[in-house]
């Protein structure tokens, strides 16, 4: 297969200025014509891309071209000879909706039609240069049997409707805006609105709709509210307005990935816009707020400005994490928000820095752009914004936005612009910042620190080193801000005045390591401080060696509340570390007192934020502690973390208890910040007391709960039971929420993770259970994927027989949904980390993947390079 490379970008020879698109919409056959004003930009021929389309017509303005003119090439696509400079060229294309099962183009789902064009699903529609640096005004008119499709949806503003013949009716979108072919979106069918008025702040009208299926009706109000407050937020925080007449979102229950932001018509995953408190969590309530929030704020970071090509991806979507997660933190607990982004930050991120697929922000190359969707891209692209947003300060920020918008929209443009636009803003030399888009791996930052006494001086000495990755051995330092304080020997915060300033500063201080290594030099110390670094997670490193009576002090002292999650949690994976090795050796597992006594003081806290206190009860996952390892063994980290488990359900038996019964739900279920805090303390009460024996808790919780949070928390930890108090309640929640997909979903994870011996056979028979179905994305991704990555333990079975699963669902998905089934196969790339038995077994099957013939791109680069 073709790799492309960000260095051969080469300006597209045709630009389109504005395209007709006419769709007579048939499951089976629909029909597209497009015309296509041309304007020449470079030398060279004509090429359009296209992908599985029938050609039935072409002409040249107004004149059928002859079949020597159109020249189809191996990969879909048509080079039309001998056209001039300009002009206007009509095709007419036939394509089949309902065999579309890879999602991307037009497909139905249900018997209703949608599309999928990020990247390269436009090409599946009709002949298009298929690149986001093309840019066009798009007229969309649809014409289908009024019965099949009363509602048909597209980009822009609504610009008439009419009747035709034999029960048809057709109805056209016109889209001001100026945008790339990814951004293009159809949807028709069968579907209910909600709607909402909104007033932007310079007086616009617009007219919010959400459309589902007929029944769903009554779980779009928390994606509606997070909406009006997202599209608040943005005028507010950033002074950027909502642009069209109206705002559409379509939620479809087949779709690969979470939403895509389609000019004016966004459509959804259903996971990502139907709630009510029977049936989501308050994960998912969340998780509807982020991705509402996200998808709304790409209108401007991705729509008005985009990416010139798909290298610059970061662009857009680092940015727009970046928005989504402020605006998440200005909702509720900002620190609460910053420590699960961090800790979702290590649980993909770092994992992918250290493997196979690592790559910069901003990639080389690429195979398959669909697999550069990434942590990387996203998570990490957002922490390098967070970067250059904590190195300027805010108000720099802010006015660096508005010049990027000012000078870019409408633009296809390159991170370049968007790193030039915060230098000029802020007068700041941003260059070296450049070297965390461009170079992958996790910086590895140390710190050394002496106190002399008679100058009374504290010297701070930093150091950098960025492991080597595929492809890039060598690395340079890059600029890594540390935000810090001082600690007394009492706890308390000093100022602190570098040597050179005249005067001492209260609070956090921002200090910038530039090189390899530097040292600071802090004055009037009256005695050895405790130093607190990273406060907030400053830069996406991995700080090490920070010694356990720090980490200790710091969990309870430090002022800034991510500092003392993280000492906490570095404390106990240090603690954990140590007994795997004791497991390693058959030696008896002990106990470190100083667990107990932080679960204690967490619990006496816990009022004053409870959605603190349940992060900070937490132990580190298995999954990061077994990433600290230089070889993983994942049954001695599960047994060392159950262990610790069982054994702090017993200590704070008491206290655990009484928090859990003081926490008892109360009134109406609300998902504030506060609520959703409260259950999740709860909650995590309740998994420490199961732990410790107290089954019958949990199937009391099962029975009585009133919400899905409460249940779903009760079921997951009965899942690892024995006997009746597992099987009851997971027969009696599969009748209940069997008609329910997005419920059905959870019922399959939840087997997928549960810890019992008998997962890897229950999850092949889960894997033939008449409610599972390959086809549909949440639901393959909720058996395969809940298995290959939530269920370290099993996955890695000693016989192989979760590896083995996985590819065998990877080559039966691979010729369905080539993309999932790239994205499921993830977890195989990580053999370099294991015991050379369980290596090889890995390795085995990628091989057994990669012989599979007709295997799709990405499955291919994913399998290929895993085990290059
Ligand atoms: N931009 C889309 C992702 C498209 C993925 C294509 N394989 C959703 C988002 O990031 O907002
Ligand atoms: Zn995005």
């Amino acid at each position: 297969p073709h790799t492309t490379r960000r260095a051969d970008y080469h300006p597209p020879v045709f630009l389109i200025d504005t395209v007709e698109l006419d769709f007579r919409l048939d499951p089976a056959a629909t029909l597209v014509r497009a015309r296509l004003a041309f304007r020449r930009n470079t030398p060279g021929p004509m090429r359009l891309d296209g992908v599985g389309l029938t050609l039935l017509e072409a002409s040249l303005d107004g004149t059928a071209l002859p079949q020597e003119r159109l020249v189809h090439g191996e990969d879909g696509s048509l080079t039309v000879e001998g056209v001039p400079d300009s002009g206007t060229l009509e095709t007419l294309v036939r394509i089949a909706p309902q065999e579309n099962t890879e999602l991307s183009g037009l497909y139905t789902s249900g018997g209703n039609f949608y599309t999928q064009c990020e990247a390269e699903g436009f090409r599946r529609i009709t002949y298009f240069p298929d690149r986001p640096d093309v840019m066009s005004r798009y007229t969309v008119t649809i014409t289908a049997q009024r019965e099949l499709c009363p509602v048909m949806l597209s980009n822009g503003n609504p610009g008439g409707t009419g009747h035709g013949k034999d029960g048809t009716h057709w109805v056209r979108w016109v889209d001001p805006h100026p945008k790339p072919s990814y951004l293009f979106a159809l949807v028709a069918g069968e579907l209910v609105t909600v709607h909402e008025p909104f007033v932007t702040k310079s007086g616009k009208q617009v007219s919010l709709n959400i459309w589902v299926r007929r029944g769903d009706e009554d779980r779009c109000g928390h994606a509606m509210d997070s909406l009006i407050r997202s599209m608040r937020w943005d005028e507010e925080v950033f002074g950027l307005e909502y642009d069209l007449d109206v705002f559409n979102i379509a939620a479809v229950s087949d779709f690969n990935m979470g939403a895509m932001e389609n000019k004016g018509l966004n459509v959804f995953n259903t996971k990502y816009v139907l709630a009510k408190p029977e049936t989501a969590t308050d994960g998912d309530y969340q998780g509807i707020e982020t991705v509402i929030a996200h998808e709304y704020f790409h209108n401007w970071t991705g729509n008005r400005v985009t990416c010139r090509d798909w290298f610059q991806l970061s662009l857009k979507e680092g940015l727009t994490v970046f928005r989504d997660q402020e605006f998440s933190a200005d909702q509720g607990s900002r620190a609460v928000k910053r420590i699960r982004d961090v800790r979702g930050l290590r649980a993909a991120q770092f994992p992918e820095d250290a493997g196979p697929m690592a790559h910069p922000v901003r990639p080389e190359s690429y195979i398959e752009i669909d697999n550069f969707y990434t942590p990387t891209v996203y998570q990490k692209g957002a922490e390098v914004v967070r970067l250059i947003h904590t190195r300027i300060g805010a108000a720099a920020f802010r006015r660096g936005m508005d010049l990027y918008i000012a000078r870019c929209d409408n633009q296809a443009v390159t991170i370049e612009d968007f790193v030039s636009a915060m230098q000029e803003a802020s007068g700041v030399d941003l260059s070296r910042f450049m070297g965390w888009y461009d170079q992958a791996g996790t910086p590895e930052l140390t710190a050394e620190d002496r106190y002399e006494p008679e100058s009374r001086r504290w010297v701070l000495t930093l150091r950098q080193q960025i492991p080597p990755t595929p492809g890039q051995a060598q690395k340079h330092p890059v600029p890594i801000p540390v935000a810090m304080g001082l600690l007394d020997g009492a706890g308390t915060e000093l100022p602190t005045r570098l040597a050179g300033e005249n005067e001492a500063r209260p609070g956090t201080r921002l200090l910038l390591l530039e090189g390899a290594e530097q040292s600071f030099t802090f004055e009037d110390v009256p005695a050895p401080p405790t130093p607190s670094l990273l406060r907030g997670f400053s830069a996406p490193v991995k700080l090490k060696g920070v010694a356990p009576e720090r980490l200790r002090f710091l969990a309870v002292h430090d002022t800034d509340p991510f500092v003392r999650w993280e000492s906490g949690l570095q404390y106990a994976t240090g603690l954990m570390l140590r007994m795997v090795e004791q497991q390693q050796r058959s030696e008896p597992l002990g106990f470190d007192a100083a667990l107990e006594e932080a679960v204690r003081t967490t619990l006496r806290a816990a009022e004053t934020d409870p959605a603190f206190a349940a992060e900070a009860l937490a132990l580190p996952g298995e999954g990061f502690v077994a990433d600290q390892m230089e070889i993983a063994d994942p049954a001695a980290v599960h047994a060392v973390r159950e262990h610790l488990r069982a054994e702090i359900g017993r200590r704070c038996a008491d206290a655990l208890r009484a928090t859990y019964d003081g926490l008892a739900e109360s009134g109406e279920y609300r998902v504030d910040g506060r609520s959703i805090g409260r259950r999740a303390l709860r909650n995590a009460c309740l998994a420490y007391l199961v732990a410790a024996g107290d089954t019958g808790l949990a199937s009391a919780q099962y029975g009585s709960a009133g919400n899905m949070t409460d249940r779903l928390a009760a079921l997951s930890l009965l899942a690892d039971a024995e006997g009746p108090a597992r099987e009851a309640p997971l027969a009696d929640f599969h009748a209940r929420w069997h008609g329910d997909d997005l419920v059905l979903d959870k019922w399959f994870s939840i087997q997928a993770m549960s810890k019992r011996a008998d997962t890897p056979a229950a999850v092949r028979a889960l894997y033939r259970h008449p409610d599972f179905d390959l086809r549909n994305p949440n639901r393959a991704r909720s058996l395969i994927g809940a298995f290959a990555s939530g269920n370290p333990l099993h996955f890695h079975a000693e016989d192989g027989e979760g590896y083995r699963f996985l590819a065998d669902a990877v080559i039966a998905l691979d010729p369905i949904n080539g993309s999932i089934a790239a994205r499921l196969i993830g977890p195989l790339g990580q053999w370099r980390r294991q015991a050379p038995a369980r290596a090889a077994l890995m390795q085995r099957e990628l091989r057994r993947v990669l012989d599979t013939p007709k295997l799709s791109r990405g499955t291919f680069e994913k399998a290929s390079k895993a085990l290059a």
